[in-house]
């Protein structure tokens, strides 16, 4: 292992594309409005961007309405990066897209073979551990490879649940620093981040939780003011982010990046 799990060097994300409108969602609010989707991803860019980090940008995958979730296709660590296999039909091709931009920062580029199932969205990574939420995306087996293949570089791997109902693990938590986490209640309530400190989301305020800690700062979907006062008021520095086109797709500021650090 090396490298701090919210440091990084690189950011990989993809502008959405007019497919974008066909999304998957859990409840349909309606469309998104591309225009609106396109101004917030540009914010987010130019905020990663601000901390330093390399951000690539790549082109819209019109076949994919979902691609602009990137973070669902790969899982990078420093040592090597490792292509997901979605749970989601319609998301498998976006993984296999991803794994020639990953071999431009890798040279080691492996991949989730099968049979089973798992997307980034379910995986937190800690300075000590790579937790895994079982879920509708995400099966045992899926878990399984994983932990078969990050062994080799020293990764303890421990599965857990995401709450019923919730698309991805990360849809209820955030890594905010080597010890501290972003989780709402009802995650947090299962007990699975016993020895960290956790910081709750505001009461009404759980789609807060899909927040990322970047190098210097925290990047919290804007109209959730009781979580950001908490993570200030807790030394953090935040950076609100429009996210009400990407929210209506289920998706928050982690699905919108590959955050790595690549160890050359
Ligand atoms: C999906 O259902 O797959 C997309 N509409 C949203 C993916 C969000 N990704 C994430 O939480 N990592």
């Amino acid at each position: 292992m090396a490298a701090m799990s919210h440091t990084f060097t690189h950011a990989i994300t993809r502008a959405p594309g007019i497919s974008v409108t066909k999304g998957l969602r859990a409840v349909d609010t309606g469309a998104p409005d591309l225009e609106r989707f396109r101004a917030h991803h540009q914010d987010y860019v130019e905020v990663l961007r601000s901390t330093g980090a390399k951000v690539t940008v790549l082109e819209p995958l019109e076949d994919y309405p979902d691609a602009v979730f990137v973070e669902d296709t790969a899982l990078c660590l420093p040592e090597g990066a490792i292509v997901m296999r979605p749970g989601a039909p319609s998301r498998l091709g976006e993984a296999a897209a991803m794994a020639p931009v990953l071999r431009k920062f890798y040279g080691d580029v492996l991949a989730i073979e099968g049979p089973g199932f798992i997307e980034g969205g379910d995986i937190l990574t800690t300075e000590r551990e790579i937790l895994v939420g079982r879920s509708a995306r995400t099966d045992g087996a899926g878990i399984e490879e994983l932990r078969g293949l990050v062994s080799r570089w020293g990764y303890a791997v421990r599965e857990v649940e995401t709450p019923e109902g919730v698309l991805h693990f990360k849809t209820d938590c955030s890594l905010v620093d080597e010890e501290t986490i972003l989780a709402t209640e009802r995650l947090a309530a299962s007990g699975c981040f016993e020895g960290y400190r956790v910081i709750l989301t505001g009461e009404g305020e759980e789609a807060a939780a899909n927040s990322i800690r970047f190098n210097d700062l925290m990047l919290v979907p804007a109209g959730f003011p009781k979580t950001a006062e908490r993570l200030s008021n807790a030394g953090y520095e935040i950076r609100e982010i429009g996210n009400s086109e990407a929210a209506r797709l289920d998706g928050g500021m982690s699905c919108l990046s590959l955050r790595f650090s690549p160890a050359k």
